[in-house]
């Protein structure tokens, strides 16, 4: 060969290395098919060294095809080695990225749960439903006669005046229902004695305060039959309060006042706080007031078409809100209503 050809010969020997060098050391495959494309593409550096052969003589020609072909052979292998091998590496990579350390702790999903005065409301009409009563429902927005008149509250009676009842603009007739009695009086207009019926829902008061919501939550009961009496009112109390403390309770009656019974008594029981002792938040008394009751006032069986004559009725009525707070050591009331998720978790759990 003329010096000519050893030089072309030299630079593909040159190629050959620094291709070799340059596919041995590719980071990734992206990288070393940008090496294929600039050693052995259609406008790479080995078809421009093949252009040189038109300048070598007729026997050199095919001899030089051969080396241009083995030195193709060689980096075609390289490549293909090299692409085996970055293609594992990367898989690798992927591997390790997506590994999941199985040693970390889980984290754990909040699933919801029901907000604990209906949990406190579902456990106090269980508890009367488990003793033969049975729940009903009424409107929450209801006319004078079921709210007020059927139960014996006048006209004049502070109760009415729109300071303490939320009246509905367009119709002064209706109103947000005060308590769950008029469910009672629907109950009793609808059926006929023995009566055994508990009333929980949704109640409103214009009351704002520290201790008062504009809404809150209350379960009558009451029972209508033949001889009913306080000693019966009593027995159904004390067993109430002991299934939802889950303690037997002390209970006393003090005589009271209600439009709606007669006659009528404040419930208190011993502080399930202080077991009758005296603390903070029986005010050293060692008793919590915890709800009304009384037996049916007749004005009040006449409304529901129920004879006095025939018929008599124990009544008492709760707040929620209250007996929630009591049962679970709730410190504030606002906290029902201002939906902490991490005050609504506790109860319940
Ligand atoms: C009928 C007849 C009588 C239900 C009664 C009370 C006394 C009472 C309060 C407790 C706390 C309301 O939520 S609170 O503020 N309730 O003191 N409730 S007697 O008497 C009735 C109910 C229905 C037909």
């Amino acid at each position: 060969m003329s010096s000519f050809d050893i030089d072309l010969e030299s630079k593909l020997h040159e190629l050959q290395q620094a291709a070799l060098e340059a596919f041995s050391t590719a980071a990734n495959l992206a990288a070393l098919d940008t090496l294929r494309v600039q050693f052995l593409g259609k406008r790479g550096q080995l078809t421009a060294l093949l252009k040189g052969v038109g300048q070598l003589s007729a026997e050199q020609r095919p001899l030089f095809g051969k080396k241009v072909n083995t030195v193709k052979a060689v980096l075609a292998t390289c490549l293909e080695q090299t692409q085996v091998l970055l293609h594992q590496k990367e898989e690798e990579a992927a591997i390790q990225a997506q590994r999941v350390d199985v040693t970390l702790e889980g984290r754990s999903q909040y699933v919801g749960q029901m907000h604990p005065l209906q949990i406190g409301l579902d456990e106090i009409s269980g508890i009367f439903a488990s003793m033969g009563f049975e729940i009903a429902h009424g409107p929450e927005i209801e006319d004078e006669f079921h709210n007020f008149d059927a139960l014996n509250i006048p006209p004049e009676h502070p109760a009415r005046a729109m300071h303490d009842t939320f009246f509905v603009k367009s119709d002064e007739k209706r109103v947000l229902r005060t308590h769950t009695s008029p469910v009672q009086i629907r109950s009793m207009l609808a059926g006929e004695p023995p009566l055994a019926i508990v009333a929980p829902g949704r109640v409103y008061r214009c009351d704002y305060d520290v201790t008062h919501s504009p809404m809150f939550h209350q379960v009558e009961v009451f029972l209508v039959d033949k001889d009913v009496n306080m000693a019966q009112l009593k027995g159904v109390l004390s067993q109430f309060l002991s299934i939802f403390f889950g303690k037997k309770v002390p209970l006393r009656m003090r005589p009271s006042y209600f439009p709606f019974t007669e006659p009528s008594a404040e419930v208190d029981i011993g502080c399930v706080f202080c077991d009758g002792k005296g603390c903070r938040v029986c005010k050293d008394t060692g008793w919590l007031e915890v709800l009304g009751s009384g037996m049916i006032h007749p004005n009040v069986l006449r409304s529901a078409d129920i004879d006095p004559e025939v018929y008599s009725g124990f009544a008492f009525g709760l707040g929620v809100e209250r007996m929630v707070m009591l049962k679970y050591g709730i410190p504030d009331l606002r906290l029902f209503f201002e939906n902490d998720v991490r005050f609504l978790q506790e109860v319940g759990r």
